[in-house]
C-alpha cells in the first residue's frame, strides 16, 4: 500500500522521552525528507541526551509544556501534523500521585487537539493496550481494536480518557486524527524506573533485581524501533479516524524475562528478591495486530527476543553516564514503596 501523507514538517510531543526519542532518531535515520519539531517539558522523564547526533537541520527543539495553549499557538502553524507521545508514563508513579497523570495525559491532549482543529493539520495518538484493562493468563483471546476499554490504573485510566478526546474530536469537528494503541516497548533510552532498565542496572550496580509478586504476570514485548515503524506506518498510509493495535507476539511472564537477563549477564537464574506487589497489578496484556498487518503491510524486524534484549543489556553496560544519574534517586523512591 502507498503512502497517502507525506508528512514535511511534524511535531513529535515528549521527543526526549524513551519511545519519542526512538521515533525522532527513526525519521531523521529514514526519511530524509521531514523535519521534525520536538516539544518536551523536560520533566523528570525527559533527556536532551537522547536526542545527541541528530543533524540541526533535520531537528528543532522547543522546550515547552503541552498544557500551554499560547505555545502551541506559536508553533503549530507551519507544521502538517502532530505526533502525540509526551505522557507521564510509569503506572507506579500514577498510583503514588495521579495528579500529574490527569494534566498531561488528559488536559495536554484536550489542548493538542485544540490546536490540531483551529490549525488543520493531521494528528497521531500514541496510545497504550493498558486501556483495555487485562486478561486472565489462560485466556484464548488477545485485545483487538474491538475490546471494550476497561483501564484499571490512574496511568491507563488517563491514557483511556485521552483516546476517548480523539475519538470524540474526530466526530465531532472532524480532525484529521489516527489513534494507535501498542504494548510494552523495550529498547535503548528507556528510564530506568521501568521493568528490564531496572533490573539490568540492578545487576550492573551489585544490587539484587526486584520482582513484583510472584512475577507471572504477562506483558507482551516489542522492540521500541518496530514501535517506530508501525507509527511512521499508521501516520502515512492509515485510514483516517482508525485505531491500529501495534504488537509484535512477544508475550513473556515477568519472572521468565527476569531469568533471561540474569542469565545473559552471567548471574545465577535465582539471584533476585521479590518485592511487594503492585495495588491492582494488570495480570496479562496481549495485542492482536492483524488489522495493522494485513489493511497496511506492517511487520515486526526484532522478533527474537532474547538476541534485542541482549543488545539493549549491552547498550546500558555501554552508557553508564545515560543512566547513573537518575539511578540512585529512582531506587529511593521504590525503597520507600517497599518495592
Ligand atoms: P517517557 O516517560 O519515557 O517519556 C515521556 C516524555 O514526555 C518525556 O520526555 C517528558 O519530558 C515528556 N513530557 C511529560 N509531560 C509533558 C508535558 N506536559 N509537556 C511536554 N512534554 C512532556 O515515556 P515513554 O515510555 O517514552 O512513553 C511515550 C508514550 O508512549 C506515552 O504516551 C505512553 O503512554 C506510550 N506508550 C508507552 C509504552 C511503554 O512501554 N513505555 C507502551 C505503549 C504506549
Ligand atoms: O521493579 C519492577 N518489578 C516488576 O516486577 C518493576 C518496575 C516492574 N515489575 C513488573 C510490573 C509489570 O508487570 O514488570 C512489569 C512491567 O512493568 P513496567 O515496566 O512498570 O511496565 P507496565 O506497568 O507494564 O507499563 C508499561 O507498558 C505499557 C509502560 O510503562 C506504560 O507506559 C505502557 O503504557
Amino acid at each position: 500500500m502507498t503512502e497517502t501523507f507525506v508528512p514535511k514538517n511534524i511535531i513529535v510531543t515528549g521527543g526526549a522521552g524513551f519511545i519519542g526519542s526512538n521515533f525522532v532518531h527513526y525519521v531523521v535515520d529514514n526519511h530524509p525528507g521531514t523535519h521534525v519539531t520536538v516539544l518536551d517539558a523536560l520533566t523528570y522523564a525527559g533527556n536532551l541526551d537522547n536526542l545527541k547526533g541528530i543533524p540541526e537541520d533535520r531537528m528543532d527543539f522547543v522546550h515547552g509544556n503541552i498544557c500551554d495553549a499560547e505555545l502551541l499557538d506559536r508553533i503549530v502553524p507551519g507544521h502538517d501534523a502532530i505526533v502525540h507521545y509526551a505522557a507521564e508514563s510509569h503506572n507506579d508513579n500514577s498510583i503514588a500521585n495521579p495528579e500529574p497523570f490527569v494534566r498531561t495525559n488528559v488536559v495536554g491532549t484536550f489542548r493538542l487537539l485544540e490546536a490540531v482543529r483551529k490549525y488543520d493539520i493531521r494528528y497521531h495518538h500514541i496510545s497504550t493496550d493498558e486501556v483495555y484493562g487485562d486478561l486472565a493468563l489462560d485466556d484464548p483471546h488477545r485485545f483487538t481494536e474491538e475490546t471494550p476499554y476497561r483501564p484499571s490504573s490512574p496511568y491507563s485510566s488517563t491514557k483511556a480518557s485521552s483516546d476517548m478526546l480523539v475519538r470524540a474530536w474526530t466526530r465531532t469537528y472532524g480532525i484529521r486524527a489516527t489513534i494507535s494503541n501498542c504494548s510494552n516497548n523495550y529498547g535503548p533510552y528507556q528510564h530506568v524506573e521501568k521493568f528490564i532498565p531496572r533490573q539490568i542496572t540492578n545487576i550492573l550496580t551489585g544490587v539484587r533485581p526486584k520482582l513484583y509478586g510472584a512475577g507471572l504476570n504477562v506483558r507482551d514485548w516489542i522492540h521500541t524501533e518496530d514501535h517506530s515503524s508501525a507509527v511512521w506506518t499508521i501516520l502515512t498510509k492509515g485510514r483516517i479516524g482508525e485505531t491500529y493495535l501495534i504488537g509484535a507476539d512477544g508475550e513473556k511472564n515477568n519472572i521468565d524475562v527476569l531469568r533471561i537477563i540474569l542469565r545473559l549477564m552471567g548471574e545465577p537464574e535465582d539471584a533476585f528478591d521479590h518485592v511487594k506487589d503492585r495495588p491492582g497489578h494488570d495480570r496479562r496484556y496481549a495485542i492482536d495486530s492483524t488489522k495493522l498487518q494485513t489493511e497496511l503491510g506492517w511487520k515486526p524486524t526484532h522478533t527474537d527476543f532474547e538476541s534485542g534484549l541482549k543488545a539493549t543489556i549491552d547498550w546500558y553496560a555501554a552508557h553508564p553516564e545515560w543512566w547513573e544519574k537518575t539511578k540512585a534517586a529512582t531506587e529511593e523512591r521504590y525503597r520507600r514503596q517497599g518495592q
